[in-house]
């Protein structure tokens, strides 16, 4: 016999109060879809429910069909409400299990006692100088072309520089002109006035490569190149420029510099600049004393460079600098021997290398 609508009312209470209890009783989001797939699911109580309509007389399937309906949606809010509950119950708990303490010292291992190369250390510190001046960071290829090695510079086909330089040149190509292998990080300045306009302060950091080999000379080194193009940019730029470096780069109040006439064909004038230091022991102590070393070389960008790069000299001015960072880093770290730093030898890595959290910042000291 049939059940009565209130019987069946009765029931579907009873139905929906054992659904929202399993609801409830739920402890985590796999558990919950269980429930939702046993209340709601093809084969849940609901379609269970809903099969038993087409038994029912008319007025009486509305009326059950509409509670049944009822009871469907109320499930699936529970089952909603439910399962953003155990969702941020189950964030929590992840985020508690993962939680770590960054102020603990890095636990032993590889990542403890790996170490970054002091040439790439310094490179850092040095970029970070500029940047904080507002230079930008350029690269460009180690394989270059004559024209953006030499040419574009100013250092015509006889020009003796190109020998100089002892460059290692590759075959030549179909338009006649042999690649080289960069012999100055130059031809990244020249890319870049190629292809934006002044005003241009960049920097250019990078590989260069001299056939050269002996104590102090390696057939790859490192060197920094710095370009300010604009309208008026005189020698006090320049010089005020590179005082800063110094000063910010050896952590020192005051230094005492002192730029020599020199010659490169790129620029005009050209010099070449020492630093004051005194020897104290085995230290070299930057900013005291009455000795000097060369550490870089300058001058104003040479009239000719700026037409090479189609750029008016009667309206355009520039300075330019470079400097070895093999060198620099040899100076201020009291690094004796050049050959180590190519050598890949472990135990000096572990005495002369920085731990990976040392990052060079202007507010956090270069070089900690
Ligand atoms: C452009 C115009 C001018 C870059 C310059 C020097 C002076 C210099 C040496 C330092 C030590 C090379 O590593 S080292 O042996 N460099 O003395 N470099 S001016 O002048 C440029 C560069 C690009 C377009």
């Amino acid at each position: 016999m049939a059940e009565t609508p209130t019987a069946q009312t009765a029931s579907l209470e009873g139905i929906e109060g054992e659904l929202l209890a399993a609801v409830a009783k739920a402890p985590d989001l796999n558990a919950l879809e269980e429930v939702r797939v046993a209340a709601l699911g093809k084969k849940g109580r609901v379609s269970e429910l809903m099969q038993t309509l087409g038994r029912m007389a008319p007025e009486e399937r509305k009326s059950f069909g509409q509670a049944v309906n009822q009871l469907k949606e109320r499930v699936g809010e529970a089952l909603d409400a439910k399962r953003e509950t155990l969702g941020r119950a189950a964030l929590s708990a992840r985020l508690a299990a993962e939680r770590a303490d960054v102020t603990l010292p890095v636990r032993e291992g590889p990542l403890a006692d790996g170490r970054t190369h002091p040439v790439s250390q310094v490179a850092d510190e040095i970029t970070e100088i500029f940047a904080d001046m507002g230079f930008s960071i350029a690269e460009g290829p180690d394989i270059e072309t004559d024209f953006n090695n030499f040419t574009a510079l100013n250092i015509p086909p006889e020009h003796p520089a190109r020998q100089d330089h002892d460059t290692f040149y590759f075959a030549e190509g179909p338009d006649g002109t042999r690649p080289v292998l960069r012999t100055h990080t130059s031809p990244v300045q020249i890319r870049t006035m190629l292809q934006k306009k002044p005003p241009l302060r960049i920097i250019a950091p990078g590989r260069v490569y001299r056939s050269d080999s002996d104590q102090t000379h390696t057939p790859m080194f490192h060197q920094v190149e710095g370009l300010a193009i604009d309208e008026e940019t005189h020698l006090g730029h320049l010089k005020w420029v590179l005082e800063e470096f110094c000063k910010a780069f050896f952590e020192v109040p005051q230094v005492k510099m002192r730029f020599r006439a020199s010659h490169f064909p790129f620029t005009e004038p050209s010099m070449e600049v020492d630093i004051g230091y005194a020897k104290v022991g085995d230290e070299i102590r930057i900013g005291e004393g009455d000795q000097w070393l060369e550490i870089l070389g300058c001058g104003m960008v040479h009239p000719n460079v700026l037409k090479n790069v189609g750029l008016d000299p009667t309206r355009y001015q520039g300075f330019a600098f470079g400097l070895g960072i093999d060198r620099i880093a040899m100076l201020k770290y009291g690094m004796p021997d050049l050959r180590a730093f190519f050598s890949a030898d472990l135990r000096w890595l572990k005495h002369y290398g920085f731990p990976s959290y040392a990052v060079p910042t202007l507010a956090g000291g270069l070089g900690q």
